[in-house]
């Protein structure tokens, strides 16, 4: 094959992943029904909807920009000497061993990058792992083989347990199988929450892709994060740890809904909530939990 048909060949396949990956990416059915689960054949990461998800996409977008220049440049080093000092075209070798200018080069250019990467996952890293101290509430979440409890001490402690639907039930309800649960983690929108994570029998990971969430559930331990999502929505995610036989049956169903809604299905849970004077019950519904709890 002549070169030009090979790249061209090349630039077609390139197009048509493109245009494929595109397509799925953007969902043909519906755009909005896409975000918060992933999306068949698609690449690249799911669409975020906290800001950390953001600054984890952008500082993803720079480190695959830093290792794709440097691919490049060691594979065009090495096609380089492959050539021009191979034993045909240089027959007799350099017996140079030091080159001071090359040596500082190339151990401050790596030490440059490495500070580099460090600049900018600071701030994405910090704000993954410092909880806020205006958090407004907690849930607390449990691994179990193979389901998850869902508790809310701020609310009353109740709790409940969320498990897979069955094939039947997913198609019934027109919900994904394998990600939709029967009963959802339902949080309120525009709230900053913080989320204890623990296990009750081997480690489990609490894992909700679209919020870059994902954290080991310990037997033991208590583990915690949190995310502000304002966007309404349900959202789905998966247990992340191999756990045992049923491991890829546990999924994660968050929804967050208005605040006014999360009120209402509140005291759906929880009867001792709907009884309480008015007065009390939306001042504790949502309470300010600053500084511990
Ligand atoms: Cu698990």
């Amino acid at each position: 094959m002549r070169p030009s048909f090979i790249f061209k060949g090349l630039a077609l396949s390139a197009l048509t992943v493109a245009a494929l990956s595109g397509a799925s990416y953007f969902g043909l059915d519906s755009a909005l029904a896409d975000v918060g689960k992933p999306t068949e054949g698609a690449l690249y990461l799911q669409e975020g909807v906290t800001d950390n998800a953001n600054d984890l996409r952008s500082l993803h977008n720079i480190v695959m920009w830093i290792i794709t220049a440097i691919v490049v440049l060691v594979t065009a080093l090495l096609l380089y000497i492959m050539v021009r000092f191979n034993k045909k075209a240089n027959p007799v070798p350099s017996r140079t061993s030091h080159n001071t200018l090359l040596e500082v080069v190339w151990t401050a250019a790596p030490v440059a990058i490495v500070l580099f990467l460090i600049a900018v996952a600071t701030k994405p890293l910090y704000n993954q792992d410092v909880i806020p101290d205006d958090v407004t509430m907690t849930v607390k979440v449990v691994g179990n083989q193979w389901n998850w409890t869902y508790v809310y001490p701020d609310h009353g402690d109740f709790d409940f347990t969320s498990s897979m639907l069955s094939k039947e039930d997913a198609a019934a309800k027109g919900v994904p199988y394998l990600l939709a649960a029967d009963e959802a983690l339902v949080v309120p929108a525009g709230q900053k929450i913080r989320v204890l994570v623990t296990a009750s029998d081997v480690i489990h990971a609490f894992a909700m892709p679209s919020f870059a969430v994902k954290i080991d559930a310990v037997p033991g331990r208590i583990n915690e994060t949190w995310f502000k999502v304002d966007r309404v929505g349900t959202y789905y995610g998966q247990c992340s740890e191999i756990c045992g036989r049923e491991h890829a049956f546990m999924p994660i169903e968050i929804r967050v809904v208005p605040e006014d809604e999360f009120i209402a299905w509140v005291k759906t849970r929880n009867p001792e909530y709907a009884q309480a004077p008015a007065s009390n019950q939306d001042a504790a519904l949502v309470p300010a939990v600053t500084g511990g709890n």
